[in-house]
């Protein structure tokens, strides 16, 4: 399968463009307040110089978190998918005047909400709990940005509906079905949340309402906030899939087996959530142990991506020469950035998958459980898997939006090393306090019980925090050289790879979403109706806001 190589300023790329200076934005905000946090852990309190702009670790915090993994992943993603879409189909998006209003719908409702963040009004980490109260524009804002995400699974939906009625009895090419299930997972998933603002946190905000109750506005915000964290992963094994099997030289081993992946996340992604409340009273322990259960069945999606893109990439490894059960890692084409760093991505994956299983089990989870470990847990998630596969591919699509060549190969490598390098350095070092007991989310320079075996390792959480700043600077640097100075290319094209098996060997009903979809809704109903209308019935919704900055 092979899409078109119009590269360039078309109206289609100059959408996705947009989105990507605004993650783009955030990252770079995301990464500057990142630093801040490390150098802080290292032992300098740099807040109080930074006092006129950033008021304390925790306002320093609650930005980093905001910007990273809120607005970073989704604008990202909403560029990215809806790109690989319009490219797998080989056609505009179904419904173009969608484009540029719902990016600006998203776009207004970030502004809304970054407003009060900034200003110290929003200072309620990225899981705003309550009885922690911002103000009313931050949690409008967000919703104006989830309500923009559904109406891109619109576009999505009836693109890949126009599709197959021009194609009929073809499967839909894999990268489309992949970037469709991802949004109708997405949909489903984000309901929780969308309840939350919309019944709690909005009105309560306002002072509609007299109380609110943190049990029920945990519940449902984890009953999204674990699915997000599959919707950040997703895009990046729609690249791991589609994309990286041809930059290793090789083919995809099986298409269907990537379909059925896929298809579990979109069966298991939500209702696990309360594996995020194992420490939370008032939730039934067979509940609890319910999700646990689920939560081990939704890392099976990502055994299958493991086997399927290790397959992947040996073929390729192999075509190049690559020998031994092991050594034909050695011959993966190491000098394409792109490739290289999501390769990093997929090693340190490894490691924040094993994290997970440990989190997702009852018994250790208490021993882990709002400790530094967790911050390490998701570094290695999110920071490494999504963040540096990310990355990796901006490598091959700022050249193929802008039409320029990729300004300098040598620094992207150097900056894909640095980033695993640093990784490595910073979130095993935070791995191993969280055993020792360090908590997250807390000032550490201000605690006055500092441990002597934290203090001897917190240093190198600044260093590798550094080494991750440093990466992100060249990061940058050669993004903004590749727009503005890097000569023109016809050359720069995206290529999907093929398959060794498939798409014709996936069966019809795979690519038919509506019953996946309804098993989809029964499980998440089994898994969260009971609790929640206890909660609503049973629990007080007379909380009152508590404000601690
Ligand atoms: Fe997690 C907490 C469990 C995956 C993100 N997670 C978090 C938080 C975040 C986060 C942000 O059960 C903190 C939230 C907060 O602020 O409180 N997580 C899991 C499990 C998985 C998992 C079971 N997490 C992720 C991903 C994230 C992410 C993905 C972001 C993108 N997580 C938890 C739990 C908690 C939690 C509890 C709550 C903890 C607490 O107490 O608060 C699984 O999905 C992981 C499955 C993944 C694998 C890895 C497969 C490897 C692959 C790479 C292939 C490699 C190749 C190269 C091809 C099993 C696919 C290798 C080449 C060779 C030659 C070897
Ligand atoms: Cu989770």
């Amino acid at each position: 399968m092979t899409a078109g190589s119009e590269s360039g300023i078309t109206p289609e790329n100059r959408l996705t463009g947009a989105y990507l200076i605004v993650a783009l934005i955030a990252l770079f905000g995301g990464v500057v307040t990142g630093l801040f946090q490390g150098m802080n852990y290292g032992g300098h309190d740099v807040y109080p110089a930074l006092q006129p702009v950033i008021k304390s670790y925790y306002h320093g915090l609650s930005i980093h978190g905001v910007l990273n993994v809120l607005v970073w992943t989704t604008f990202f993603i909403c560029g990215f998918l809806q790109f690989i879409t319009a490219r797998a189909l080989g056609a505009p998006l179904a419904v173009r005047a969608l484009g540029w209003p719902v990016f600006w719908l998203m776009t207004g409702g970030l502004i809304l909400a970054a407003i009060p963040l900034v200003l110290n009004e929003a200072t309620v980490l990225f899981t705003f709990y309550p009885p922690l109260q911002a103000h009313w524009a931050f949690y409008i804002g967000l919703t104006l940005v989830v309500a923009g995400t559904w109406l891109v699974m619109v576009n999505l939906a009836m693109s890949v509906g126009v599709w197959k009625r021009g194609h009929p009895g073809q499967r839909t090419p894999l990268p489309a079905f992949m970037s469709l299930v991802t949004f109708v997972m997405w949909t489903m998933a984000s309901l929780g949340i969308a309840a939350e603002m919309l019944f709690m946190m909005i009105p309560w905000s306002l002072g509609l309402i007299p109380g609110t109750n943190p049990l029920m506005a945990r519940t449902l915000f984890w009953f999204s906030g674990h699915p997000i964290v599959y919707f950040w992963l997703l895009p990046v094994y729609v690249s791991w899939y589609t994309i990286i099997p041809r930059q290793a030289g090789g083919r995809l081993f099986s298409d269907p087996m990537a379909r059925a992946s896929f298809l579990l996340f979109l069966l298991l992604s939500t209702p696990v959530g309360f594996h995020h409340q194992f420490t939370d009273p008032g939730i039934g322990e067979d509940w609890k142990f319910f999700h646990a259960f689920l939560t081990f069945g939704v890392f099976f999606p990502s055994l299958l991506t493991f086997f399927n893109v290790v397959s992947s990439l040996e073929s390729g490894a192999r075509a190049h020469g690559g020998k031994g059960y092991f050594a034909w890692f050695l011959k993966l084409p190491w000098g394409n950035p792109s490739l290289a760093a999501q390769v990093f991505a997929m090693l340190l994956f490894c490691f924040g998958g094993i994290g997970g299983l440990i989190n997702a089990s009852a018994a250790m989870n208490l021993s882990v459980h709002n400790t530094a470990w967790i911050v390490g847990h998701f570094h290695l998630t999110v920071g490494a898997a999504v963040t540096l596969s990310f990355m990796g591919i901006t490598y091959w699509l700022v050249p193929v939006l802008s039409g320029r060549r990729l300004w300098s190969r040598g620094l992207a490598l150097a900056q894909a090393w640095l980033w695993f390098g640093g990784m490595i350095v910073f979130s095993n070092t935070l791995h191993r306090l969280g055993t020792m007991g360090m908590p997250r989310r807390t000032m550490m320079s201000a605690v006055p019980y500092m441990q002597p075996e934290w203090k001897a390792l917190l240093p190198l959480v600044g260093i590798g925090g550094a080494i991750l700043f440093l990466s992100a600077m060249l990061y940058f640097l050669n993004l903004a050289m590749t727009a503005w100075a890097s000569p023109a290319s016809a050359e720069e094209r995206l290529e999907f790879a093929e398959a060794a098996s498939g798409p014709e060997d996936a069966p019809a009903f795979m690519d038919r979403l509506v019953p996946w979809v309804a098993a989809s809704a029964v499980l998440i109903v089994l898994a969260y109706a009971p609790t929640i209308y206890r909660l609503a019935t049973e629990t007080p919704f007379n909380i009152q806001a508590f404000r601690v900055w």
